[in-house]
């Protein structure tokens, strides 16, 4: 399986010092795939370096929309998905991931295998990631069973973290939780875990602004992933203020190299 997201994101990395990623949700309730299909048009030409696709929540098939969504951008579409519902194999890649600080095996390992012999058989990319969830979560948290971490408790995140890329992983993800409240994950969490670990942290739930992207670059994030943000924004002003994001994260990025 040749490893063509996974080499995209290195090589970003290597030259621009982080990446920004944008998260659409294909869900039917929330707006139509026409919708989502802009806005993934507007976030490629704002500089947004990939398009997650996923949920906690999906309600039907993703297929169709994940299928125009990656018809329409040049960018990379990577699967994010929040259970075997959120499978398909019309992305470029997938995000193989593990709750790891979930109480329940189903979303450590349960959900992984119902889905394996699919994603091998759609023969997607995938890229092994930790799932790990700061409080408050959220949505993901309520629904992946998971034992949050306590925002003033970083070094848990740490202990998986290294457990993590001790098993294999390639990518650890610090999540507060979509629409998380106070401007993204800590930052103590994201330097406490890249301080430590060899595998780039992605970090996302509640990152709203210009300021928190940069804050969470400086902390050591390589990757800020993006929902929210776009879809209150992006439609509106035609991607002007994701704009000024991206860049400033990019600013924020060079300075790491
Ligand atoms: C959610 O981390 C992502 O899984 C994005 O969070 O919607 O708060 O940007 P926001």
């Amino acid at each position: 399986m040749p490893r063509k997201v996974w080499n995209y994101i290195m090589e970003k990395l290597e030259n621009e010092g982080a990446c920004h990623f944008s998260l659409l949700d294909p869900d039917p309730i929330k707006m139509t795939t026409d919708t989502v299909v802009e806005i993934a048009e507007l976030a490629e030409k704002a500089g947004t370096d990939a398009i997650m696709i996923g949920g906690s929540t999906i309600f039907g098939m993703i297929d169709d929309a994940v299928d125009s969504i990656t018809r329409a951008v040049d960018i990379p579409t990577i699967l994010f998905p929040g259970n075997i519902s959120g499978v398909s194999g019309k992305a470029d890649a997938m995000f193989f991931m593990s709750l790891l600080n979930s109480t329940n095996p189903y979303w450590i390992v349960g959900a992984q295998a119902l889905a394996a012999a699919g994603v091998k058989m759609a023969e997607i990319e995938t890229i092994p990631m930790a799932y790990l969830m700061v409080a408050p979560g959220k949505t993901a948290a309520w629904v992946g069973d998971a034992k949050v971490f306590p925002r003033d408790k970083p070094k848990l995140a740490l202990m998986y973290a290294l457990a993590a890329e001790l098993m294999g992983f390639k990518l650890v993800y610090l999540e507060a939780g979509s629409g998380a409240d106070g401007g993204g994950v800590p930052s103590e969490f994201i330097s406490t875990v890249s301080q430590f670990a060899d595998i780039p942290v992605i970090t996302g739930g509640g990152f709203n602004t210009a300021e928190d992207v940069i804050r969470g670059v400086e902390a050591g994030a390589s990757i800020i992933v993006q929902g929210t943000y776009l879809e209150k924004h992006v439609v509106k002003d035609q991607g002007k203020g994701l704009e000024k994001i991206v860049s400033a994260l990019k600013r924020a990025g060079k300075k790491r190299i």
